[in-house]
């Protein structure tokens, strides 16, 4: 199986500011905990990080016919990305939609998840266990 794990906005400055919201570790601790448990259950993954929502649009267009399933933190673009959500139904790749934190009980806007509307499910509020509950999900087929 080939899994693309997709980042946002600022994901990549996890562990140096706000350790109180997305905890103490960084990007590069989020990437291990990716690759190790990857490597063990046998999923080919790669992940990529964009500040960018037009590089997220083409990475999503890009995975079409290379990768069975998409795990995506979008980050700031959660909320206001319509240009994300239309590139994952026009893909149609199984999604899982991971957050840090929980979105629920954070600011209002913060509750509205346009890649929420395409994604099968939504895991949050686990911190970097989220990415690894999502990747098992679409592991076994959409069972938790
Ligand atoms: O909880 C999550 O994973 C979020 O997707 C993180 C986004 C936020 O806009 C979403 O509402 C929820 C923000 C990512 C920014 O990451 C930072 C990392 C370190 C310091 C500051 C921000």
């Amino acid at each position: 199986m080939k899994i693309l794990v997709i980042n946002g906005p600022s994901l990549n400055m996890l562990g140096i500011r706000e350790p109180g919201i997305y905890g103490k570790r960084t990007y590069a601790e989020l990437e291990k905990t990716i690759y190790d448990h990857c490597e063990k259950q046998g999923v080919t993954v790669e992940i990529y990080q964009s500040n960018h929502e037009g590089d997220i649009v083409d990475k999503i267009q890009a995975a079409y016919g290379v990768f069975d399933g998409i795990v995506i933190n979008p980050a700031a673009y959660t909320h206001t990305s319509v240009a994300i959500l239309d590139a994952l139904k026009a893909v149609g790749i199984r999604t899982v939609e991971v957050h840090i934190s929980d979105v629920d009980k954070r600011e209002e806007f913060r509750r509205i998840s346009y890649v929420g509307l395409y994604a099968e499910k939504t895991v949050k509020g686990i911190g970097f266990d989220g990415y690894i509950k999502a990747i098992e999900y679409l592991r076994n087929d959409g069972k938790d």
